[in-house]
């Protein structure tokens, strides 16, 4: 018997005595809390730390977020244990997968850039490249959402962890002390000392992220507390509220995630929650670095200071300080320590998300860091006075400076103070070398890399779709789950028959599954036959959801004219949630709620078009949704999405995207074969002629017949129960601003669709490029991002 097993099956028996129950008469959450704390205990027993890799530096990834999603299943896996806890329950008539739903999701991120981190974690594990994840333990995750009586956006507190969360330690040892506020006072020359005038203390909780079959190492977070109750020296002086407040404070810095994806709110409690899981982390990370013997002169050696974006920026001025007045070491050695150290991975182009702080502010905040920012700020001018000419200058100066117009922009100080940038998908890397940081690119050459996004197959494709696996891995040879460029040997069976109907099968079976939850969440009953067209991701408007929406408007408003006509049947599906304080966003999922109840609700539909719109998107939702998604949307403007990571878990797990040529979908279409994919709308060089020649989306809408039909139909109180003004602020942006071009793309986004119809109703050749999508997109494995990582960011100098 297997050393689990045993620990399993006694530690079951104490758990039951504990109880006065027998097996068979557990509750699921009891099942639940035994098998996760049975499952922590392997975690910590078997899974010893294998030896570094030599050719690669260790890896410190500070990310403000981490979506992490459910950790049980995915840890039972990795452990190779899963079989066993299954065999198990079924003994005591229970079912694995309805256990695992007992578990809470930890929504600690917002989207894209936090599921990142997360797949990074699992992939850094399972390929034992050393790493620590450093971020935040917010009390509050993203919040829940609901959706009204009016179909309006809802958000509700998402306390993940306060009842049981058993797969995390407090380390009560690695306690840090961060400072605020206060004064600095220049002692001479170099040498600065800073007072600050209140400090918060940094406890860390470790969340162990286990690789497959690989080790195990940490995700620690940071949370804030008080060490006393209030300040009693100002108590003493009868300042009752203002003693009290400074507690406030301490654990309110932590208290919740900002709810706002690729946007910048500029709020000086966001700073702070910056600036604390910064410090909290490099005095973790140089605690471990000196603790192994090694000096500070060494750091760049054998550790990277991964920024996920330029939320952790401040960082950089953080190790500086510590170099500089904390070990006293000069500035250029300080300097050429840090400045080999960092790299940064920039995740977006858009201007409201490229984060910049008041410098009043962080003066006020963090009065020594503005000091150390001004001199890197001082030392760049040399540099940039040095590279470009007069007539060069006030523009080249203009893009690269640190501080420009009382403004501290970070992402310029991430690049000046890493060794390395890089964008996440091959065009998004292009367009951050020639329209973001032109004169940096000349100025730092060799600086900028690409490395494209990927996404765990252990838990895209392993866990969320077991029966895909299945017939996987009765097909490819060897363990495609760590090297999924092995599925490359199912592309000869894309014409087998037989192939084919089991590839389809699951298909439809996965749909089944996806049809029981939109009815157990939303009481709709889908047809099962239809399309199943997927958009999930955040409300944005360069995301267009509203693209999507105004082509069911004009899909609903044809049906209706031609009730005769023959319609391949479509159920789409939306899920996503919007920044609270996203006006146009929330009425974009309120317009898609209103239409769904429209649209659900018509005889002249049934059979022909449904609309579903899921509530609550997050991890746990994600992995029902993309198994049974025949079409994927990845419709942003170009030029606007960096990369997606959703475009990929969707095609790999056999659905064809219909999208533009925009972030990583411009790879996916190359790998799949242009054939296996529908490609429409304005590219990046089409968008930049259509602007330079006054782009007028008014035009569009009085030239396209089909295209006011459905705007107006926003107007007229079809989907507002009458009511004609609710979206008027969304209908005005589109006819008279469209940022994001909607309206360009609208005729070519329409034509695409019908070329979707079209081939889903010839089901061999449709399976057929279902299936190559499934074994031509084996390089979107994080494995493989977690490699170019290594090779060109990594490695050892
Ligand atoms: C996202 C990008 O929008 C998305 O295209 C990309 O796939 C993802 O990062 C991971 O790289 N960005 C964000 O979520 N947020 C910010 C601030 O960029």
């Amino acid at each position: 018997m297997s050393s689990f097993q045993t620990l399993l099956e006694t530690s079951l028996k104490t758990y039951c005595e504990e109880r006065f129950v027998q097996p068979e008469q557990l509750t699921d959450r009891q099942w639940y809390q035994f098998i996760a704390e049975v499952s922590q205990q392997a975690v910590l027993q078997s899974f010893p730390h294998n030896p570094p890799l030599v050719s690669t530096r260790k890896v410190n990834y500070l990310s403000m977020e981490f979506l992490i999603g459910r950790l049980l299943g995915n840890n039972l896996m990795n452990l190779g244990v899963y079989d066993q806890v299954q065999q198990l329950l079924a003994k005591c008539g229970k079912n694995l997968v309805d256990i695992l739903e007992q578990e809470r999701d930890p929504s600690l991120g917002n989207g894209g850039l936090g599921r990142l981190a997360a797949c990074y974690l699992d992939s850094m594990a399972s390929l034992s490249q050393a790493a620590v994840g450093y971020g935040l333990h917010y009390q509050y995750g993203l919040f829940k959402q609901l959706i009204g009586y009016h179909g309006e956006q809802l958000e509700r507190g998402d306390a993940w962890n306060r009842d049981f969360y058993p797969q995390q330690y407090h380390r009560a040892d690695l306690q840090q002390k961060v400072g605020f506020g206060g004064q600095v006072v220049h002692l001479q020359d170099d040498k600065y000392q800073w007072q600050p005038e209140w400090e918060i203390f940094g406890e860390a909780f470790d969340l162990p992220v286990v690789g497959y079959k690989g080790v195990q190492q940490p995700l620690r977070l940071w949370q804030g507390y008080s060490e006393t109750d209030f300040d009693f020296a100002v108590f003493n002086d009868g300042d009752y509220l203002h003693a009290e407040s400074r507690v406030i404070d301490a654990s309110k810095l932590t208290k919740v995630l900002y709810p706002n994806d690729n946007h910048q709110e500029g709020k000086a409690l966001r700073l702070m929650q910056q600036y604390f899981h910064c410090a909290c982390s490099i005095a973790d990370i140089l605690r471990q670095h000196l603790a192994q013997g090694r000096s500070l002169e060494q750091l760049p050696e054998f550790e990277v200071i991964q920024l996920n974006d330029t939320h952790p920026a401040i960082a950089i001025p953080e190790l500086m300080r510590v170099l500089l007045d904390q070990y006293e070491l000069s500035w250029e050695k300080a300097w050429s320590i840090c400045s080999k150290t960092f790299a940064y991975t920039n995740h977006t182009l858009l201007p409201e998300a490229l984060e910049q702080w008041d410098q009043t502010l962080v003066a006020k905040l963090l009065p020594r860091h503005i000091i150390i920012i001004e001199r890197i700020n001082n030392e760049l001018h040399h540099l940039v006075k040095a590279e470009f000419n007069e007539d060069e200058f006030a523009q080249a100066w203009y893009e690269t400076a640190v501080l420009m117009d009382n403004r501290v922009r970070m992402a310029n100080l991430c690049v000046v103070g890493s060794f390395a940038v890089n964008g996440v998908a091959q065009i998004h890397s292009d367009l951050v070398v020639s329209d973001l940081f032109p004169a940096y690119a000349r100025l730092f050459k060799g600086r900028f890399h690409n490395v494209t996004n990927g996404v765990t197959p252990r838990r895209w494709i392993r866990q969320a779709n077991p029966a895909l696996s299945a017939l996987l891995d009765q097909h490819v040879k060897g363990d495609w789950t760590k090297d999924l460029e092995l599925l490359r040997q199912i592309e000869p069976l894309a014409k087998d028959p037989q192939f084919q109907r089991a590839y389809q099968a699951i298909k439809q079976q996965n749909k089944q599954a996806l049809a029981q939850v939109i009815e157990q969440e939303i009481g709709l009953k889908v047809n099962g036959e239809a399309i199943f067209d997927i958009q999930i991701k955040r409300f944005h408007e360069y995301k267009r959801q509203q693209l999507n929406l105004l082509n069911i408007i004009a899909t609903y408003q044809e049906i209706k004219a031609n009730p005769e006509q023959a319609v391949v049947p479509r159920l789409f599906v939306f899920a996503g949630k919007a920044a609270p304080g996203y006006f146009l966003a929330k009425q974009i999922i309120q317009a898609i709620n209103n239409l769904a109840a429209t649209i659900n609700s018509d005889p002249d539909m049934q059979g022909k078009l449904q609309v579903a719109f899921l509530p609550d998107y997050r991890v746990s939702l994600a992995e029902k949704i993309i198994p049974a998604a025949d079409v994927s949307e990845q419709i942003s403007l170009a030029g606007k999405e960096a990369s997606g990571t959703g475009n990929m878990k969707l095609a790999l797990n056999g659905a064809i995207t219909i999208g533009t040529l925009d972030g990583a979908n411009v790879e996916i279409a190359e790998f799949a074969g242009e054939e296996n994919v529908v490609i429409f709308g304005h590219t990046v060089e089409s968008v930049r002629e259509l602007r330079a020649n006054g782009y007028n989306p008014r035009e569009y809408y009085e030239q396209d017949d089909v295209l006011r039909n459905a705007i107006d139909a926003l107007t007229d109180g079809s989907f507002a129960n009458g009511d004609q003004h609710r979206y008027d602020a969304l209908v005005d942006n589109l006819i008279n601003h469209d940022p994001f071009c909607t309206l360009a793309d609208f005729a070519s986004y329409r034509a695409a669709q019908q070329e979707i119809a079209k081939r889903y109703q010839n089901q061999t050749a449709w399976v057929e490029s279902a299936i190559l999508n499934t074994a031509r997109l084996g390089a979107f494995s994080s494995d493989r991002s977690i490699r170019d990582y290594q090779t060109r960011i990594w490695k050892k100098a």
